[in-house]
């Protein structure tokens, strides 16, 4: 009999084995570009369609318009040159801004002082005829939901919410498996949620706003008022430059046991957790989504006020931080991966 040793000399895949690699391959090399205009940074990646960050590139967000579409396109075109040679075939680009966003015209109708020159903007247009893709948009905190829902904790989750903490706070909200936009697009604005009539003035103009109180900026500012009053620095302790202490100075300053920095962080934490307990009773999601670079430091105080100030019946909800790299971009990329793809 000649198939004998044949068949123990070749391993033949099976049909399927052969249909499975084809499809891993072709989910390999389907991406989008991810771009997140935030109130510091302009950040562009290419994700590929198992959420994995191909590469990143990251810009300071310019102040005006002409320039910033001008960067969001030179960024865009370097990365599609490199999409080629990483064997990506982009399918698309997913915009994540801060600001109120229509995605159905992919249009930023207004935003705080965060982000400059950006109401009454379509973005869909010059990005999608420059770069011949087509091109979606939302909000960053909704594209961060988008990110949870797809790759993160919120996968499989009918009613969930995502706060990020970033220069100012983002948030979103997913309901009945879907996005939250409201009925002018203003949905969500979760940053915006006021926990004190008398509070820290709010990039939006208003007073006692959560981003007012525990943004990447309200640290800041703490910061350097500790800083300008010389109650910053404690034992063990220095910043190079003084125009540039930031919140990552005052959690250390915490750390090694400053009373004052501890108590800032305190009242930006209860203040995070009584918004929070505003939305619980407002959506009464089955899970909050923290993320951001303070969301680990969050987590804790979140619950307790959870625990002493929210209702009965929405108190046993479940509150974790994200486990995602970039929510933003991920959920940016999500818009892309999700319609274009889509039979
Ligand atoms: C602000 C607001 C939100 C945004 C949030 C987080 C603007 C320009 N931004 O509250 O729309 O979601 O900041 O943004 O109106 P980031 O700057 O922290 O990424
Ligand atoms: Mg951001
Ligand atoms: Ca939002
Ligand atoms: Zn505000």
């Amino acid at each position: 009999d000649m198939s004998e040793p044949l068949q123990k000399t070749f391993c033949f895949p099976t049909v399927w084995e052969c249909i499975s690699q084809d499809i891993d391959h072709i989910l390999e090399m389907q991406s989008a570009l991810a771009v997140d205009l935030g109130g510091t940074n302009l950040r562009v990646a290419i994700v590929s369609m198992k959420g994995k960050l191909v590469k990143k590139y990251t810009q300071p967000n310019p102040k005006t318009f002409e320039e910033r579409i001008e960067v969001i396109l030179s960024m865009c075109k370097q990365a599609i040159a490199d999409a080629v040679h990483q064997n990506c075939r982009v399918l698309g680009v997913g915009v994540s801004t801060g600001g109120r966003v229509n995605p159905k015209e992919g249009v930023v109708l207004d935003s705080t002082k965060l982000i400059r020159e950006w109401a009454g903007v379509n973005v869909r247009t010059p990005v999608s005829s420059a770069l011949h893709l087509p091109v979606w948009v939302d909000n960053d905190g909704n594209c961060a939901a988008l990110a949870e829902k797809k790759f993160g904790h919120g996968k499989g989750m009918e009613n969930f919410v995502t706060v990020i903490t970033g220069t100012g706070i983002g948030g979103g909200i997913i309901q009945h498996g879907e996005l939250i936009h409201g009925s002018t697009f203003c949905a969500a604005e979760l940053g915006h949620i006021m926990v004190a009539l008398e509070g820290p003035e709010c990039s939006c103009g208003s007073h006692g706003c959560i981003e007012a109180f525990a943004s990447g900026l309200a640290l800041q500012r703490e910061a350097k008022r500790l800083h300008d009053e010389d109650l910053l620095l404690v034992e063990g302790m220095s910043v190079s430059n003084k125009e540039q202490v930031n919140a990552a100075d005052l959690i250390h300053a915490a750390h090694l046991g400053n009373s004052k920095a501890e108590a800032v962080l305190h009242t930006a934490g209860t203040a995070l957790g009584v918004g929070i307990v505003n939305i619980l009773h407002t959506v009464n999601p089955s899970l909050v989504v923290l993320s951001g670079i303070l969301a680990k430091h969050y987590e804790g105080p979140v619950c307790q006020v959870i625990r002493q100030r929210a209702l009965s019946s929405a108190r046993d909800i479940r509150v974790v931080t994200s486990d995602l790299e970039e929510p933003a971009l991920l959920g940016a990329a999500s818009m892309v991966l999700d319609y274009a793809t889509r039979r």
